[in-house]
């Protein structure tokens, strides 16, 4: 359970034991007052195709910029909006700022650019919150084509059936699934087989261990084998070295994500040459 305390950078922590109700309470009291006040805010980082060199998609990762304190990364606090379903809360509110966005993406950087949204394999349960997302997506005028969600497992347990029958509500919209932090042991092998998704994202603890690890090399390339096998464009993320980026391109990855490709930034700061890998 992360603990606020605002004012002070030390009194910023995370105990992930001992979790008083107070302490959860204390939790959900601030993080509400942060999505309710403007603290919350999204980075977009690209997805380049591989071939082209072009960004073919923007993945939106939020981060919580608490005032007097600083900017906090999802690792921080997600666990913590998932134990106490807050993560539905902020999974909607970034959907709905990434409608938004999706107007500027086409009318200033690019018309056909798409965005990738986490979302949580939690909120995949429900069918109520598929229609939450239609009609946000409705109410902007927007095409859900043009978006993509990541399913993100938690270590919660989850109904695969009720999140098939989510996905497929929204399939039926034009939006697509992709399996996040794939090879962890938080993404089972057998979602891959049971859940109607397009994308396919190799964990970065893969990619981290090109050069280090030769049996990490061979997961990467059968994965990459298998994903074309079932008509599955494959996505390397984590890439920060040469070397590691290099070998993702041999392996015939269909996309790479990393920073040494682009760091996530906010869309005001997105440039043209952003959008293309730069030799
Ligand atoms: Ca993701």
């Amino acid at each position: 359970m992360m603990k606020i305390n605002p004012g002070s950078h030390n009194e910023v922590g995370l105990t992930h034991k001992n979790v008083s109700t107070d302490q959860a309470i204390e939790f959900v009291h601030h993080f509400s007052h942060a999505i309710n006040n403007n603290e919350m805010r999204i980075h977009f980082q690209p997805r380049f195709n591989l071939a082209s060199g072009k960004a073919d998609i923007f993945e939106a990762l939020v981060r919580w910029n608490k005032p007097g304190i600083g900017l906090f990364y999802p690792e921080v606090f997600i666990s913590d909006t998932e134990n106490n379903g807050l993560i539905y809360t902020l999974d909607l509110w970034v959907f709905e700022q990434c409608c938004k966005d999706l107007k500027i993406f086409h009318q200033k950087i690019n018309s056909s650019a798409k965005i990738a949204v986490n979302i949580s394999v939690l909120a995949c349960e429900s069918l109520f919150y598929a229609q939450k997302i239609i009609e946000i997506s409705e109410k902007h005028r927007i095409n859900l084509a043009d978006f993509e969600f990541e399913i993100t497992e938690t270590t919660h347990t989850h109904d695969i059936r009720k999140v098939i029958a989510f996905c497929k509500t929204l399939i039926q919209y034009g939006a697509k699934f992709s399996l996040d932090d794939f090879g962890t042991s938080q993404s089972p092998l057998i979602n891959l087989c049971t859940l109607p998704i397009k994308t396919l994202k190799i964990d970065k603890s893969f990619i981290q261990n090109i050069g280090h690890s030769k049996r990490c090399e061979s997961m990467i390339r059968l994965l990459t084998q298998m994903a074309r096998e079932m008509n599955i464009v494959i996505v390397a993320e984590g890439i920060e070295t040469r070397r590691q980026y290099q070998f993702i391109q041999d392996q015939g990855c269909d996309q790479g994500q990393g920073f040494l490709l682009c760091r996530p930034v906010s869309i005001n700061k997105l440039t043209p040459p952003m959008l293309y890998i730069s030799s």
